[in-house]
């Protein structure tokens, strides 16, 4: 009888006493307090006339969930979307993303020339050198992040947005 009862206790304390939780649990507990973050924003000056602009970042998702970018504005132009490259019978074109632009969970997404970059369409003014271009990215999981876009000269920049 006296044995039940501290065999009842054991038991009882097990089940009672602070679950100590895995290693990977606390790694995503900590992944999950990281933030979304928009690093090495810029965009590219437009010449007098043209009416699209493009602009480049780095996406760093650090979170331990799959984001997406679904939304860009800025009060500089009518519209934008984020774009992607791709040969088509040896002819490179861009084209916007379909259903937002995916960023994995503790993957980097790098947009530059060349490759994704997002697209101003109806600038209200061109860009110039030394300006910076204030830009909304909305995230699916995010929210909202601002992002001020110093407008440059690529190191090698090429005329890839003669084509709109
Ligand atoms: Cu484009």
């Amino acid at each position: 009888m006296r044995a039940f009862f501290i065999a009842s206790l054991i038991l009882l304390a097990a089940c009672g006493a602070p679950s100590t939780a895995p290693a990977s649990e606390r790694a995503a507990e900590q992944a999950a307090a990281a933030q979304l973050e928009v690093r090495d924003a810029w965009a590219a000056p437009t010449p007098s006339g043209v009416e699209v602009a493009a602009g480049y970042l780095t996406i760093v998702n650090a979170t331990a969930n799959a984001d997406r970018l679904v939304a860009i504005s800025t009060p500089r132009a009518a519209r934008a979307e984020a774009h992607e490259m791709s040969m088509d019978g040896g002819v490179m074109r861009m084209r916007a993303v379909e259903g937002g632009l995916a960023v994995p969970a503790g993957e980097t997404v790098t947009l530059a020339p060349g490759g994704l970059h997002l697209m101003f369409f109806e600038v209200t003014q061109p860009f110039t050198d030394g300006e910076s271009i204030p830009v909304t990215l909305r995230f699916e999981r995010a929210g909202e992040i601002a992002v001020s876009m110093p407008v440059r000269r690529a190191a090698a920049s090429t005329a890839e947005h003669t084509g709109h």
